[in-house]
């Protein structure tokens, strides 16, 4: 096991893991940048680095100032958290180059899942069940491309490889509106992500966002740990997330984790990752595979009772993964509701001083956030402060539980979507479970009309 590891990432991420590393009993060292001085993990920390400014780009962003910071601290290796630069090949190369272990898959399996189009490519021929669309990178001949819609059938949906969630994208109704739907996709993936390429899927209108969490060591062994419901979210930022997935059977998910697990073994992924699917009239349709670990990744660890960021850290210092499929169930029900600084219902950011933060507790009530009364919510970053997990029996005693755990909280001095919450816990149909992607925006559409 490394002795010293060094956490590139802030927030409630980086407390969680730093809490990982003092129970594996590893020395982590913390980076911060002058925005984050005042973070419950900085203060927690044996050692702590500043980065550089608030500015993202100057700190968290900043990678020769990160591995700088693990040069003089003696780290072994680096977790890169999620966002920043935790799906970033190239960080994860010099990482490598620079002697630390990056906690994560490797560049190439990064590179790979970068670029939508190889990574549905690699699906394919690892028997993953893919949304039907163009065979690769759209041709730049009109009559080619209106030909593949034309098999594909409309709508069909115009993605750019290097995109991905949510950004470059068009969805296109008519043959009339094709080419230059296309076009306009092209040159804004041009500008935004250096690589024009765009692909073509059928465009699904109503489905439900449902993932798989793999793990998988450096001994092609793979374990699949169930699947997650994101479907509640807004302009592609998840708001609730909930395992198991309502009404979906074990069997299907069973044949999908599966195929997912074989995917990782034939393409020798390792550490954690997800596998997002649509889900649409009883079949998954693969969109992306994300190489790090997830913000929602609490509801698998409560279903499973696996330490998905202990695990990581433990494969990615050459140790076997400690279960087999075999020894991994799904117990209860988890749900879990994200706490941002921001207006409940238009969504708009709050940063700003907590004058008193109260988290809930009691049986089966998780809270993962870095803030404490007093701390100051730099308006720097993301707007999620933190998010409490509930885990029960069935789903109803977790959404009992989770109306009893926002009923406790109290957060003043900044605007937080707790009454959101609140209300989405006694919303009928969230209550009856397996609402789409689009709910949460007709729902908030509705209320603010
Ligand atoms: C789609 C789709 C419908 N059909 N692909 C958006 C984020 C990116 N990960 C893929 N996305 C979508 N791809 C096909 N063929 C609808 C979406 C989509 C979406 C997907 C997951 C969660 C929220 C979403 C919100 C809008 C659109």
């Amino acid at each position: 096991m490394f002795k010293k590891i060094l956490v590139a990432n802030r927030g409630e991420i980086a407390l969680r893991i730093q809490r990982a590393c003092r129970e594996l009993g590893v020395k982590a060292v913390m980076v911060y940048s002058e925005a984050d001085r005042e973070a419950k993990y900085v203060k927690l920390a044996e050692e702590a680095v500043c980065i550089g400014p608030a500015s993202s780009a100057l700190s968290y962003l900043n990678m020769p100032a990160i591995i700088s910071a693990a040069e003089v601290t003696d780290a072994e290796a680096i977790h890169p958290g999620y966002g920043f630069l935790s799906e970033n090949a190239d960080f994860a190369e010099r990482v490598e180059r620079s002697g630390f272990q990056f906690i994560g898959p490797t560049p190439e399996s990064i590179r790979i899942m970068g670029d939508k189009v190889s990574a549905k490519q690699a699906m394919i021929k690892a028997g993953v069940p893919c949304v039907p669309g163009s065979e690769g990178e759209l041709p730049d001949d009109p009559v080619q491309i209106k030909r593949i819609a034309k098999m594909v059938g409309y709508p069909v949906i115009i993605k750019a490889a290097g995109g991905g969630g949510g950004r470059g994208m068009r969805v296109v109704h008519t043959e009339a509106a094709l080419i230059n739907a296309v076009a306009m996709t092209k040159s804004e993936a041009g500008a935004a992500f250096g690589n024009p390429a765009v692909y073509m899927e059928k465009y699904l209108q109503n489905p439900r966002h449902v993932e798989i969490q793999i793990l998988a060591d450096k001994y092609k062994n793979a374990v699949y740990l169930g699947e997650r419901d994101c479907s509640m979210q807004r302009r592609h930022q998840k708001v609730i997330e909930e395992a198991p997935a309502p009404g979906i059977s074990r069997k299907l998910i069973e044949r999908v984790g599966e195929r997912c697990v074989a995917a990782c073994k034939k393409i020798g992924y390792r550490g954690a990752g997800t596998f997002e699917f649509l889900f649409e009239d009883g079949e998954f349709y693969f969109i992306e595979m994300n190489t790090r670990v997830q913000v929602e990744h609490p509801v698998t660890e409560m279903t499973t009772g696996i330490d998905i960021v202990k695990t990581q850290i433990m494969v990615a210092a050459g140790e076997k993964l400690p279960f087999t499929q075999r020894q991994i169930q799904i117990r209860g029900h988890a749900i879990e509701c994200r706490l941002n600084a921001e207006d409940a219902y238009k969504c708009i950011p709050s940063p700003g001083r907590i004058t008193m933060w109260h988290p809930p507790g009691g049986p089966g009530v998780r809270v993962d956030s870095h803030v404490y009364t007093n701390y100051f919510v730099p308006p720097n970053y993301d707007s999620m402060i933190g998010k409490i997990i509930v885990h029960g029996d069935t789903r109803e005693q977790a959404l009992a539980r989770m109306r009893t755990a926002l009923g406790e909280t109290v957060v003043e001095g900044i605007n937080t979507n707790i009454a959101l919450h609140r209300e989405l816990m006694v919303d009928a149909k969230f209550m009856e479970g397996g609402t789409n992607i689009h709910y949460l925006e007709a729902w908030l559409a509705n209320h603010n009309r």
